[in-house]
């Protein structure tokens, strides 16, 4: 049994302050914070490149191997731009973080993306995509979207799911 809980945090565009969220969301609970995509970026977990999107195409597979240790230990916060090859197993919720198209263009926009990758980013936003794909890899009632346009919704969401860990921790301690 494990006593703290396993966290997903997701956006299908980057930007949207995912990092900025666990970050913070680790120091102040104790859990521990991973971000898969610098955790490919180390191990070298890599299966090609992507030219159009100008990007290394991710080795699922070997990103799941190198997480599952620690994800059986639980108290973990995943951070990454997807969710669907994840076990359905590893997380107790999984909140889609969205911000607004204008809030969004602006902070792709200081990331220097190229034309295309920024269209492709927005309209993948517009279109909810990320939460289609969660909602299709986990129970309906573990997905949850939080708004990160302000610093305000930074601290809003920051609060609710501390208060949530720490039901959780209440109700799975014996
Ligand atoms: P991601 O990890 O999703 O790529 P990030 O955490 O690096 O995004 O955040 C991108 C930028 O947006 C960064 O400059 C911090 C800022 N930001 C994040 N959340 C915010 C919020 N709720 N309000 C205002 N700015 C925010």
């Amino acid at each position: 049994m494990i006593d703290s809980p396993l966290l997903g945090l997701c956006t299908r565009t980057p930007g949207v302050g995912k990092t900025t969220l666990g970050k913070e969301l680790a120091s102040r609970s104790g859990l521990k914070y991973i971000n898969v995509g610098d955790l490919a970026r180390e191990g070298q977990l890599y299966d090609g490149y992507d030219e159009e999107y100008d990007c290394p195409i991710l080795d699922e597979d070997r990103v799941v191997d190198e997480l599952e240790n620690q994800m059986s230990e639980g108290g973990v916060i995943v951070d990454y731009h997807g969710c669907d090859f994840f076990p359905e197993r590893w997380f107790h919720i999984v909140f889609v973080l969205r911000a607004d198209n204008s809030v969004l263009y602006k902070r792709l926009e200081t990331r220097g993306y190229n034309e295309k990758k920024l269209k492709d980013n927005i309209q993948c936003e517009i279109f909810q995509v990320l939460y289609e794909e969660a909602l299709a890899s986990y129970k309906e009632e573990i997905v949850h979207q939080l708004p990160s346009n302000k610093p305000e919704d930074l601290e809003d969401n920051i609060n609710q799911i501390l208060k949530w860990i720490e039901q959780w921790i209440k109700d799975h301690s014996s």
